[in-house]
């Protein structure tokens, strides 16, 4: 297998097998798989990139499971610990519709004593908040979690949720999907199979999701390609995978953070970025999370594949818990300059990835 084998098969638009990504991971010339990434993603979306308005709500902290790459999740005795009321949830969703945002993203720890009608009301709690906001909510690990809770199916609990205004979901949870590297990660955790199972329902329920994959610890790049394997597979079979999005492992506060890993850094980030661009075919979108990444790399990484910069976000905890530098939050304007300065044209999107506005 030659470099120029792979080039000529992207150019032809012919599917990459697993090999070939192994070999572009191995493959020392970073310049060379971002020309051919951007020409690639180029090829889908021209110079356009999306980012929207949004904000995060990190519900509770405090979570039954003791993944070892988290910093976010405490027991409920811990200090830090904490779990929002619904007047906080409200008034959080209410300042972010008042700032134009068009999403809030809610994500949490699987807490031990909540009940499963917390989590419809604090679903309904935001779209009343606001009916311009769009809920993206819920891990594929807390929806199996959920489920547990209420004693429905996965299809039944999804019914709920929806009903109290569940908009789509995003891709978390899914760390690495292979079992020997699931196992040292997060033991706890539902497998990668079941990861896959929950997301497979999501999609015949009618909704949308997204994809992670949490990168740069034990893993080697054989496991990456294994997890985009088998989410390019997925994909085939319903086509509910709106964005995929690397996440660059946060080393601080955790019990993984000591490890030398030599696969982690710029130059890691961006190929892993581009690989994943040629070689999920049938993704649309790439998406560079500017909080693991930092604004440079994010930024940079518009010129090898990637699409979507993530939003304004306006207040991470999981990410920056584990000693991520960037800022809290990023303002609009300073979204549409990264983009600007990179050569791009910048375009508003809503989660859905319907264009809303172009600057
Ligand atoms: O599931 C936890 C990861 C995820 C660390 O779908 C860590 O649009 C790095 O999934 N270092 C939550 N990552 C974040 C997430 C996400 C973020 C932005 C957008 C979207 C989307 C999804 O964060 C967790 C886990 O995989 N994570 N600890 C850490 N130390
Ligand atoms: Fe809990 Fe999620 Fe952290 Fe794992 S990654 S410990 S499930 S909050």
């Amino acid at each position: 297998m030659t470099f120029e084998h792979i080039a000529a098969k992207v150019a032809a638009r012919e599917r990459l097998t697993e090999d070939d990504a192994l070999f572009l991971f191995e493959y020392p010339d970073l310049i060379a798989i971002g020309e051919l990434a951007a020409a690639a993603n180029e090829r889908k979306n021209g110079r356009r990139v999306f980012f929207n308005v949004n904000r995060h709500i990190n519900h509770t902290n405090i979570c039954v499971n003791r993944c070892n790459f988290c910093a976010f999740s405490k027991t409920a005795e811990e200090d830090g610990a904490y779990c929002l009321d619904m007047e906080e949830i409200r008034n959080r969703a209410v300042e972010a519709a008042s700032q134009g945002a068009t999403e809030i993203h809610i994500v949490g720890g699987l807490h031990p004593d909540l009940p499963f009608d917390f989590y419809l009301e604090m679903l309904s709690t935001v779209r009343d908040a606001s009916p311009k906001l769009h809920i993206k909510a819920f891990t594929a690990v807390e929806i199996e979690y959920l489920a547990r809770l209420s004693s429905l199916s996965i299809s039944g609990t999804l019914e709920k949720l929806k009903e109290a205004g569940l908009g789509s979901l995003p891709g978390g949870g899914a760390e690495i999907l292979r079992k020997a590297v699931r196992d040292r990660l997060c033991p706890e955790k539902i497998s990668g199979e079941e990861w896959l199972g929950v997301m497979k329902e999501v999609h015949h329920a009618g909704l949308k999701s997204n994809a992670t994959m949490l990168y740069g610890h034990v893993e080697t790049y054989s496991d990456r390609v294994d997890h985009l394997r088998r989410l390019r597979d997925l994909q085939d079979e319903t086509g509910g995978f709106q964005v995929f999005i690397p996440l660059a492992f946060q080393k601080e506060n955790n019990p993984l953070g000591h490890l030398k890993n030599p696969l982690s850094g710029g130059v890691d980030d961006l190929k892993t970025l581009a690989v994943s661009r040629l070689y999920l075919d049938n993704f649309d979108n790439i998406k560079a999370y500017w909080v693991m990444l930092g604004e440079k790399i994010a930024q940079t990484s518009l010129c090898f594949g990637v699409n979507d910069l993530d939003g304004t976000v306006v207040e991470e905890k999981i990410g920056h818990d584990a000693g991520a530098s960037s800022p809290q939050t990023m303002t609009k304007e300073n979204i549409v300059d990264m983009i600007r300065k990179a050569g791009r044209i910048p375009i508003e999107r809503d989660t859905l990835y319907n264009e809303l506005r172009m600057y």
